[in-house]
């Protein structure tokens, strides 16, 4: 089918991509749009200014997208997701628009520091860690590979907590990102819908004898849409994030109005708003909180409305949804959105159940990022009925028919039927959400393979013997645009030289690498390079902790969310066991250890972690007989900018958590990326790394996931293993009984116990293994030439973990869209 899409309108005057042009645009946009004398203008009026001028040129090849899509009868690929981790905004669009160089010189001509003025921006933190970068990663890609592929998320006013130490306990600040404006969105005051909450569902009968319902009353916010473009690197695509924020409707204030109680309307207004107002800063763990319901519906709602009116608007009917459109859930947080298109498509188009169902199956598919428990979204019904009236029955209809199947499939199997029901009928009625997301969706995935595997035989067990055609494994990926080309240029330029830049857009090309990789001269460059980036890293620790690291020494580096199961402990236990073996007078290989991450504010143990490791650190770094042999730092406020500088300083990634855990892991992709060693467990995406790289360039150590759930099945006594192992009870003893505390002994007492009595994710198991895999590590580290060969080996080997054949992957198994580039010189610019 062909659209009435005009491609024939005027095209845009091209603006010019070389400095002269820039700078004009610059100083042009400091007066007009940020309304300054360049005279007087500071530097965030300067990085305002630039943004607005890159905006300008992005925004030019944004329209001529979309004009091409429209022409083209493409079929558009539209990511649901609550998160997306996207870190500052202006060196990326600079870089994918292609006009980095230029800009950087245009500012220098003008009297400014590129450098200075990109540190002005606050990162956009819309998301916790993994699964919100993750999210972010796919769009950059989508864009980069010219799919048409666009993002839906919410435009929370706060984001990501920022994170201090006080003096060792992490204290959260809201993240007011917004506070000053932002020039990388465009507000579309007329894309608003409005969505509605509570009220009751009334049924109306027809003559034909049919059902036919409405929702009606409750209450009523709209949402508004905010667009931010999506430039693609080395081509003229530019797709697009469109962000939801909440609005009070106009006539929110009549009754109080009426009444003459002006400031309970008003007062009434921000209550409505406050549904986009701050990201729940909980990371794999489920939230049961209404206003989180709330977040969840507001978005798919808007969403779902929006991806309608525009494949109507487009000239398409309902029958070709599953031509056109395909959605993916990013985990179960968009999982109402089944319930909500049976909705619209049964009480606003009138279509029939049965047919409904059928769009519906072929419209939806669903990510699962986690095997945990704890993660996994249920609604309590009672909750669902009164938010959501309509799409509980909605979800009671599908549930009775998905049951009726499964009856007819094993009769008299009335366990099964529990396990399976959308309603959890145990402790309270609950709505399972991932029950739902796989009911509605033709495809189903993991993050990795052995998580994809651990999916069919627990999680999802019972749903992959009904249909096991819809289980299929995408293993995560990361942009090599952000975590090599811009976090690493250095790096990137050492590439360059010796393989060229293909492999910017084919991340296996890196494989021109490994004829090399013994080479003495590029190790030697190699070398060069990890010692520069280690010195931007030991500035960024004095700035923001005033520890002073040498740059010589084993970087050691464990940056992600604080969890149990991610084993930050495990990696504390090695570091007081160093201490004391140099406090004994041992001669022990000297490293800085580097940790960074977030703890959910209401997770106590976590925080309790946090603030064990800051004074642990405290102890050692002030302590003369240590002295530099020894430093251990945890970085405040972890978050992308910082990432980006940390990741290529690193010469250790530490990817240790509990084997059948963490579902994929993207950090440890990022790091070996960037030449570092992992020292890891047989657990997620590093059973992968490790096929790619070679069994001898990783530090595998540690139970596997099957080894995991047999020792669980035996039921030791944690502290058994501390039998015989001197320097591990020392170590413990250490810790319960308060070496490192200045105050508070209370936690570290009960942290002890918990090591001793519980330890739920086996650190104290896995505490041997992995001291001897550190011992491997400093080995090769002590033979530089042994040390070069496999890192230089692991970034040659990294091209599977880019993010461009992750979405090649999703497009080619589930989404079924192939890439639509924009053809260059269409109309000039
Ligand atoms: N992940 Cl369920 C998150 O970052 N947040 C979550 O709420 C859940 C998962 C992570 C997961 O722990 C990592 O192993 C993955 O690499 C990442 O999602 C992306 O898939």
């Amino acid at each position: 089918m062909s659209t009435s899409a005009d491609t024939t309108a005027p095209p845009l005057s091209p603006l010019p991509h070389d400095t002269e042009g820039l700078k004009q645009s610059i100083r042009d946009a400091m007066v007009r749009f940020v309304g300054k004398d360049p005279k007087q203008a500071t530097q965030r009026d300067w990085l305002d200014a630039t943004s607005f001028a890159v905006r300008e040129r992005m925004i030019e090849r944004r329209l001529l997208t979309r004009r091409q899509f429209d022409a083209e009868d493409v079929k558009r690929v539209y990511y649901l997701s609550m998160e997306y981790l996207i870190g500052r905004m202006l060196e990326a669009n600079l870089r994918n628009t292609g006009i980095l160089d230029e800009t950087r010189e245009a500012l220098a001509q003008l009297g400014q520091d590129y450098d200075e003025i990109v540190a002005w921006e606050d990162d956009a933190a819309l998301g916790n860690g993994g699964l919100g970068r993750l999210a972010a990663c796919i769009l950059e890609s989508l864009a980069t590979q010219g799919y048409p592929g666009f993002g839906y998320g919410i435009r929370y006013e706060y984001g990501m907590f920022r994170q201090q130490f006080e003096p060792y306990r992490q204290v959260e600040h809201p993240d007011n990102w917004l506070r000053y404006g932002n020039p990388w969105e465009f507000p579309r005051a007329e894309r608003k819908y409005p969505i509605r909450f509570y009220g009751e569902v009334v049924e109306h009968h027809r003559n034909d004898g049919s059902v036919h319902y409405s929702w009606e009353d409750g209450e009523q916010i709209l949402a508004m849409a905010y667009d931010y473009p999506t430039a693609g690197y080395g081509r003229r695509n530019v797709n697009n994030l469109r962000l939801w924020g909440a609005k009070a409707t106009r006539d929110f204030d009549l009754r109080y109005f009426n009444e003459g109680d002006y400031i309970r309307a008003v007062a009434d207004k921000s209550q409505s708003e406050s549904i986009s107002m701050v990201l729940y800063p909980n990371d794999a763990t489920a939230i049961g909180k209404e206003l989180r319901l709330k977040q969840e519906y507001f978005f798919v709602a808007a969403s779902l409305h929006d991806i309608l009116d525009r494949h109507t608007e487009l000239g398409y009917t309902l029958d070709d949804l599953p031509h056109q459109v395909a959605i993916q859930l990013n985990d179960t947080h968009p999982a109402i959105a089944v319930a909500e298109l049976m909705r619209l498509l049964m009480d606003r188009h009138g279509l029939h159940w049965a047919r409904a169902w059928e769009l519906c199956r072929q419209v939806f598919a669903y990510t699962n990022h986690t095997l945990m428990p704890e993660a996994l979204e249920t609604w309590p019904v009672d909750l669902m009925t009164r938010v959501l009236p309509r799409h509980m029955q909605i979800i009671y209809r599908i549930n009775h028919e998905f049951l009726e199947m499964v009856r007819r499939r094993f009769p008299g199997d009335e366990e099964r039927l529990k396990r399976l029901s959308l309603i959890d009928e145990e402790g309270g009625r609950n709505v399972r959400m991932a029950h739902l997301a796989v009911v509605g969706s033709h495809q189903i995935n993991g993050v990795a393979a052995l998580h994809t595997e651990l999916l069919k035989q627990t999680l999802f067990a019972d749903f992959y013997q009904l249909w096991p055609e819809r289980f299929v494994n995408v293993t995560n990926g990361v942009t090599p645009r952000l975590w090599m080309i811009q976090a690493n240029p250095e790096l990137t330029e050492f590439l360059g030289e010796k393989i060229g830049h293909d492999w910017q857009y084919d991340l296996e090309r890196l494989r021109a690498l490994e004829p090399w990789v013994a080479d003495p001269e590029l190790q030697q460059k190699f070398q060069q390079v990890k010692r520069k980036n280690k010195e931007r890293l030991a500035t960024l620790v004095r700035e923001r902790t005033g520890i002073r690291i040498r740059t010589d020494v084993l970087f050691d580096v464990q940056i992600k969310r604080i969890h149990e199961y991610k084993r930050q402990l495990l990696k504390l236990l090695h570091v007081i066991e160093l201490y004391n073996r140099i406090r004994d007078g041992e001669n022990v290989p000297p490293r800085v250890v580097i940790f960074g991450g977030k703890a959910a504010p209401g997770y106590q143990r976590a925080k309790d972690i946090i603030q064990v490791i800051n004074e642990v650190a405290d102890v050692i770094n002030h302590d003369p007989q240590v002295g530099d042999r020894l430093k251990c730092v945890f970085i405040p406020n972890y978050e992308v900018s910082a990432a980006t500088v940390i990741i290529p300083a690193a010469d250790l990634s530490e990817q240790i958590s509990t084997a059948g855990f963490e579902a994929s892991g993207t950090g440890n992709m990022k790091l070996a990326l960037n030449g570092a060693l992992t020292v890891g467990t047989l657990d997620g995406a590093n059973i992968e790394i490790r096929d790619a790289v070679g069994e001898d360039n990783i530090f595998i150590f540690g139970m596997t996931e099957s080894e995991v759930v047999a020792h669980r099945a035996r039921g030791e006594v944690p502290e058994a293993m501390l039998a015989g192992r001197p320097a591990l009870s020392r170590t413990v003893e250490m810790i319960e009984q308060g070496y490192f505390t200045c105050d508070d002994n209370a936690t570290h007492a009960e942290l002890g116990h918990y090591l001793r009595h519980q330890d739920p994710f086996f650190v104290l198991a896995d505490y041997p293994a992995y001291r001897e895999a550190c011992e491997r590590a400093d080995a090769l580290y002590a033979q530089p030439e042994c040390w070069n060969t496999a890192a230089l080996t692991n970034i040659a080997r990294m091209g599977y973990f880019s993010i461009d054949r992750t979405v090649r992957d999703y497009a080619e198994k589930i989404w079924d869209a192939t890439p639509e580039p924009v053809a260059p010189k269409r109309n000039g610019g």
